[in-house]
Parts: C-alpha cells; sequence; structure tokens
C-alpha cells in the first residue's frame, strides 16, 4: 500500500467518495502525484474483455434510457449536479492532488462541472425540432432530435473532470449512455467521479446499469472504446497527434467524432490596450494552471509602441511569480505533470535560443526534490513566428512577436496549424471589429480585452484546423450528441410529388 502524507490524503477523500480503498492497491498502474512525485495509489487496470462488457452493457442501457422523457433526464443530471455541489471541496481537493492545480483552479473545475449540470437540466426541455413549411399542399415537414447511443469520452490529464462533464452533462439529457476512459494519469478523480453519480443514480433509482462507466487504462484500451461500432460518438480531448488517430479510426468505421485537439493560442496587444488589464490577463493566461491548458496563451503578438512597456514588465512576473506546491502556501504555478512536460519544456526553449530567441525565466525550480517537476514561467522574445513557436508545447511557455500593422498581427496570429482560442487588447473600435470578423481570428474562439483561457461553460467550446473542429458545452454542442431526423407528413388525401414531379401509375 503506497504510503506518504499525499497517498493518507488521497484515501481519505475517497473514502468520503465511498471508493472502495481495496481498488486503491495491488494493481500495475501506478498513479503518482506531480506535488511530489509520490505514488498515490496503484490500480488495476480495466481487461480488454471488461471493457468488452462495459461497451455492451452501454449500449443496452441506451436502449432503455433513450425512453425515458428528457425531462427526467435532465432530473438525473439535476442531482448529479447537487452530488457535485455537496462534495465540490473534497473533489477539487482531489484534483489538486492527482494533477497539482492550486486549490482555486482545482475548486473552480468541480464549478465548471455544477455549471454544466445546470445547463443541462434547463437543455433537457429544450432539444427543439424545427417546423419547416413544405412545398406540397396538405403536407408538414419537421425536424427532430434522436439520441446516438454510446457515447465515448477520452479526457486528458489537464482538466481531469470537467470535460468529462461537460460531455457527459450532454449526452444523457440526450438519451445517451456514457463510457469515460480518463487519461492513464488520473485515474483516481475519474473513479470519484464514478462514485458520485452512483450516489445520484441511487437517488433516481432505475437508473439502467451501466449507463455511465470508466475504463481505466491507456492507449490499448483508448484504441478498444474508438474501434467498437457500438459506440455512436467518441469525444476526445487530448494532444493532435492522438486526435488524428481517433479522427481516422472513427472515420473509418463512419462513427461521429468531436475532437478538441491542440491549441497554439495568441492575445494581439494594440496600441489602445489598457496594459495594466493586460498584464494581469496575460499573466493568468500564460503561468496559470502551469501552462497546461488548451487554451493557454502561448503566443503574444504585441505593437511596438507598447512593447517596451509592457514587455519587461512580463519578464519581470514571469521572474517573480510564486511557483510553489499547490498545498502548501499561496503558489500561483504549481507542478508541470511529469519529467516529460519538464524535458519537453527545456527542449521548446533551446530551440527558441538557438532560432535567436532571449528567454526570461523558464528554469527548474527545486520544490519538492527529484520526482517532481517545476518549472518558472517563460517569457521569451522571438524576432521570429517560427520553430517551437509553431509548435504546442504543453508548459508555460509565453513566446512574444512584435508587430507595426493590425493586419500583420492577425497574420500572425491565424499563421499556425492551431486554431482553438484567440484574443485582442485594445480600446480601438475598428481594430476589435476587424479581429472579430471574417478576416480576423480563425480560431473557435476569439475575446476581446481578456486572454484566451478560461471559458464559460455557456458558449460552444472549441476550434478550428489541427484543433479538430469540434464543439462542446453550451450553445447548441448538444447536436453533436444526437441524430437529426427530417420529416416528411402528408396528411392529405392526394400524393403531390416534390419538385413538381408526376409519375401517374
Ligand atoms: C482544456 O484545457 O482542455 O477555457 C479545457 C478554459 C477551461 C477549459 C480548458 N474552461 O480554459
Amino acid at each position: 500500500m503506497p504510503s506518504s502524507s499525499l497517498a493518507d490524503d488521497v484515501r481519505s477523500l475517497l473514502s468520503a467518495f465511498e471508493v472502495d480503498p481495496a481498488t486503491l492497491q495491488g494493481g500495475s498502474r501506478l498513479v503518482r502525484s506531480p506535488i511530489d512525485g509520490s505514488t498515490l495509489a496503484e490500480i488495476a487496470e480495466t481487461s480488454s474483455k471488461a471493457a468488452e462488457h462495459a461497451i455492451g452493457q452501454a449500449h443496452d442501457a441506451f436502449l432503455a434510457w433513450r425512453r425515458l422523457p428528457a425531462p427526467q433526464r435532465g432530473e438525473f443530471v439535476r442531482l448529479i449536479g447537487e452530488e457535485l455541489r455537496a462534495h465540490k471541496s473534497e473533489l477539487g481537493r482531489l484534483v489538486t492532488l492527482e494533477v497539482g492545480k492550486i486549490v482555486s483552479e482545482g475548486l473552480g473545475e468541480v464549478q465548471e462541472m455544477i455549471d454544466i449540470c445546470d445547463f443541462a437540466v434547463g437543455l433537457s426541455r429544450q432539444l427543439y425540432g424545427l417546423v419547416i413549411p413544405s412545398e406540397r399542399p396538405d403536407h408538414k415537414m419537421t425536424e427532430q432530435w434522436h439520441p446516438m447511443g454510446v457515447v465515448g469520452v477520452i479526457s486528458a490529464f489537464n482538466f481531469p473532470v470537467a470535460v468529462w462533464s461537460w460531455n457527459a452533462a450532454l449526452a444523457l439529457v440526450c438519451g445517451n449512455s456514457v463510457v469515460w476512459k480518463p487519461s492513464e494519469k488520473t485515474p483516481l478523480t475519474a473513479l470519484a467521479v464514478q462514485a458520485l453519480v452512483a450516489r445520484a443514480a441511487r437517488k433516481f433509482g432505475g437508473v439502467p446499469e451501466g449507463l455511465t462507466t470508466v475504463l481505466v487504462g491507456g492507449r490499448e484500451i483508448g484504441e478498444q472504446l474508438v474501434d467498437d461500432r457500438r459506440v455512436a460518438v467518441v469525444s476526445a480531448t487530448g494532444s493532435t497527434r492522438m486526435g488524428r488517430v481517433v479522427g481516422e479510426r472513427v472515420a473509418r468505421r463512419f462513427g461521429r467524432s468531436i475532437l478538441e485537439l491542440g491549441g497554439n493560442n495568441a492575445s494581439i496587444v494594440t496600441p489602445s490596450a489598457d496594459l495594466d488589464l493586460t498584464l494581469r490577463a496575460v499573466a493568468f493566461a500564460a503561468m496559470g494552471t502551469a501552462g497546461q491548458r488548451c487554451t493557454t496563451l502561448r503566443r503574444l503578438i504585441v505593437h511596438e509602441s507598447v512593447y517596451e512597456t509592457l514587455v519587461p514588465k512580463l519578464a519581470r512576473v514571469a521572474r517573480t511569480i510564486s511557483v510553489g506546491s499547490p498545498v502548501a502556501g499561496d503558489s500561483l504555478v504549481g507542478p508541470l505533470v511529469d519529467g516529460d512536460a519538464l524535458a519537453a519544456m527545456q527542449a521548446a526553449l533551446s530551440k527558441a535560443r538557438a532560432a535567436g530567441g532571449t528567454v526570461h525565466g523558464g528554469e527548474r525550480v527545486d520544490v519538492n526534490g527529484e520526482r517532481s517537476f517545476y518549472a518558472r514561467p517563460a517569457v521569451v522574445e522571438m524576432p521570429q513566428q517560427v520553430g517551437p513557436v509553431v509548435e504546442e508545447t504543453f508548459a508555460p511557455i509565453l513566446y512574444i512577436l512584435k508587430y507595426r500593422q493590425i493586419e500583420e498581427a492577425i497574420a500572425l496570429q491565424n499563421g499556425v496549424p492551431q486554431g482553438l482560442s484567440s484574443s485582442i487588447f485594445g480600446n480601438d473600435l475598428r481594430e476589435i471589429e476587424l479581429f472579430l470578423s471574417a478576416q480576423g481570428s480563425d480560431c473557435g474562439i476569439a475575446n476581446v480585452n481578456m486572454g484566451p483561457s478560461g471559458a464559460e461553460i455557456g458558449g460552444a467550446f472549441g476550434g478550428e484546423k489541427e484543433t479538430g473542429g469540434g464543439r462542446e458545452s453550451g450553445s447548441d454542442a448538444w447536436k453533436a450528441y444526437m441524430r437529426r431526423q427530417t420529416n416528411a407528413i402528408n396528411y392529405g388525401r392526394t400524393l403531390p410529388l416534390a419538385q413538381g414531379v408526376t409519375f401517374n401509375v
């Protein structure tokens, strides 16, 4: 049995969730805390046979669940939201222990889950179709939405529970079942959520067995989910490399995928920007969550007239911001997830130097010894948008570029393969509206006077190009979890054909 103070903490949190302590020991998968590298649990992986069974059960559960009226399905999601409200602090702490997020961000992640449950409850009475005027007499056309089936959710370590909830809350009210493969780095938070869902299910009564399940494992179990024809929708969050594999494999069997992949998000700082606000917004967006959000700000495109005022201040923030353990003190930047993340960060910084970049900060910080990987955020002044600047490195590196004309800034902003999020700082209506226009940002998200990260659940979340094109969460993202059916109904006694075709037999 793993023994460390963090492991003890995890055990007592999980017992509050009624997770059987036996599941935390003796398995082949070690779960480590990025906070100090200590082992939190040794958990067993789901076998391929068990996964096969779980997917079959989820399919049967869907067949029953789809018959329940949507507002009743919403009631189940409401109960899940209640459990999350009641256990927000415990689940938030577990996120902190398993991922290394600072406390307020761990709590924020659970709040995001609560918000999407609330949203989905309302949605359960608003899965509206259309009535479409027919061109034929005594005819009516309608469009309605039906559930898809089993929804597979593959989530990443950095939002170990919120991303599941964006998908699951919508999928469930839409009448689907959900099979979740969390990141192999974060199975504990997934087991805790699963326990809360089980508690909500007991209160609800009559939830079909296997309506929501968790598969613990790595790539192989993920591929099994992706290739199973009974899984109608695969929603995957992670790297572009992973998404390319998932997208192609799901397409090969004509399944539907929702892809939320890499981002390389930029902000433009125009001459009219409020620089105090900009500095704070940039610090949160680039350094918060230790640079490990899909929406993290990675490129700052600064007008030459404000460059000398803003950039030295940003470099100072990078050199002085508190880096440290998220459970001790009040640090703003916690650890990177593992040694590979630190190595990738250092490799990107070397490449940036080789390409003529000037690096401020970015060095490893010893907080809890050799087995944990903390780094000071880096601010890197680049002569050009080349090399590592056009790649996503999942670490706190902010590349700075200088511009003269707004069109040039927008071209730089769009000049990368990814298209998730973006923002502009300024008070000049023309520049802002240009940025938001069809000639402006090519991203799924474009903000004004704030950074690109920290989206609310009410909007559709996702992006273009190598980000994968999927949309999750708010607006009408629910439609991705349903199939559209067009109905033409003849309530007359004749048979007029569309387009005036005659066919008399
Ligand atoms: C992610 O990093 O995968 O907009 C999601 C944000 C969060 C979600 C990030 N609400 O930063």
